[in-house]
């Protein structure tokens, strides 16, 4: 998607800010003034420094308030209230279908299913399309890399259909070992389940390769966009994806709203999960038959407030442009990578910067990942502790738990520091003999 300069400040407007397409200091100030979570004081006297986006981004002041607008303006259930509230939801919701389509560059916006999150959408698939296609002799190609969110549902799926799940290896480096596709990616392949961008390494997987190489043995491939679509740019359309997911709450928006995108076809293909109002064409004491996509797959009342949030959260982001906020994230995680690396224990999950996003896995000799997030905590600064819901990867890389650092284009190079410094203290505390330990 082409870069639009615009202000982050004022997102409903078209007027240029951002003119280089590089976020100066003062931009990124002006930026984090749209985000009021981020001034505040933790633990009493500690300034806040956010480094947890990859588990859900904070919410920009015009997103809260869309949401508050529409609970004092125009609150009413979409698609069925023939009054001026119902209406107005509704042309609201369809207005934010139709913004997504144009930030992953759909073709349509009825190819636009509205879930409750990623992991809905890759359940939705799972179950109503490779549960009921697929059966003994078929594949599925996944890797160690993905979120169990992109694999329980998988192994589900395989179990009930009697398909067999694959493992694409992946390399030292923790990426996909694309010189062993030939072994592994084969006319038994009909579906290639993989990760845009990692939640842990960062790493940012070849989907152009793998698309390619998926419809060159005839099988669809599904990509869990949950962090690639909050870091860069997508585009459906190329490489030509049959299935892409991600939520909204991680791109800026609220939480309860999520998306499945599919090309036409392969959501045709797709056995409704959930029965219910809104998913009908007719019903009769004896049966149902279902309605056109995509209120087909979204049985009940839909998450319409939440709609209207992603909505202007998607403007947002838009307005910044996808490839400034990749570059100005690039510019953190390099820094953050080169000044963590000065840290004596420190081992840093991943490929080198240029492969991967902005979020950084490590381990620190002699602190246990909880502990330094624990000692961050108490500093003011959030990263995450644990496995991240990736056991498999962990298990790959021999320990049960990283801490990951994880940032946003709202971060600075500020805050970079104080994540390295808080470590440096860290590691200091757990020199010191047990009892005298304290921040
Ligand atoms: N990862 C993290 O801290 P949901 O929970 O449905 O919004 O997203 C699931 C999901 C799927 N795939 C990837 C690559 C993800 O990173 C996530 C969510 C968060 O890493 C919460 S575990």
């Amino acid at each position: 998607m082409a870069d639009s300069p615009a202000s982050g400040s004022a997102p409903a407007t078209s007027e240029p800010v951002f003119s280089s397409g590089k976020l100066s200091a003062e931009d990124v100030q002006r930026i984090r003034g749209d985000f009021p979570i981020l001034h505040q004081m933790v633990h009493g006297d500690q300034p806040l420094v956010y480094l947890d986006s990859a588990a859900t981004s904070q919410k920009p002041r015009v997103v809260i308030d869309k949401l508050v607008e529409v609970y004092e303006q125009y609150n009413s259930n979409v698609h069925r209230g023939i009054h001026a509230l119902g209406d107005r939801m509704t042309v609201e919701m369809e207005g934010a279908r139709e913004k997504v389509a144009r930030f992953i560059n759909a073709a349509s916006a009825e190819q636009i299913v509205f879930t409750s999150g990623t992991t809905m959408s890759v359940n939705l698939v799972a179950h109503g399309w490779a549960a009921q296609r697929l059966g003994p002799g078929d594949e599925i190609l996944v890797n160690e890399m993905e979120h169990h969110a992109n694999l329980v549902p998988w192994q589900m799926a395989a179990k009930a259909s009697g398909a067999t799940l694959k493992f694409l290896p992946l390399t030292p480096t923790w990426e996909l070992d694309v010189s062993r596709l030939e072994e592994f990616l084969t006319r038994r392949t009909k579906l290639v389940a993989v990760t845009g961008m990692s939640n842990v390494t960062g790493t940012i997987n070849p989907l152009e390769l793998l698309t390619r190489a998926a419809h060159d043995v005839g099988a669809r491939i599904f990509v869990d966009a949950a962090q690639s679509a909050a870091h860069g740019p997508v585009d459906v359309r190329s490489p030509d994806v049959d299935f892409l997911a991600f939520s909204g709450h991680k791109l800026l928006g609220p939480t309860g709203i999520g998306i499945l995108y599919g090309k036409a076809d392969a959501l045709e293909e797709i056995e409704p999960l959930f029965g219910g109002g809104h998913m009908i064409n007719e019903v009769t004491p004896e049966g149902s038959t279902w309605a056109a996509l995509p209120a087909r797959l979204e049985a009940g009342t839909a998450p319409f407030a939440q709609t209207a949030g992603l909505g202007v959260a998607l403007d947002y982001l838009s307005n910044l442009g996808m490839e400034t906020i990749a570059r100005q994230e690039q510019t953190l995680l390099e820094l953050a990578t080169s000044r963590l690396e000065t840290i004596p224990g420190v081992t840093i999950f991943g490929p080198p910067c240029a492969k991967k996003g902005a979020i950084v896995s490590m381990t620190v000799d002699g602190v246990h990942a909880h502990d330094l997030a624990d000692l961050l905590d108490r500093q003011g600064v959030a990263i995450r502790a644990g496995h991240h819901c990736t056991m498999p990867l962990h298990e790959r890389f021999g320990v049960a738990a990283t801490a990951r650092a994880s940032f946003a284009f709202y971060n600075t190079p500020e805050e970079v520091e104080q994540l390295a410094a808080a470590i440096e203290k860290a590691v200091e505390i757990f020199k010191r003999p047990r009892r005298s330990r304290g921040v």
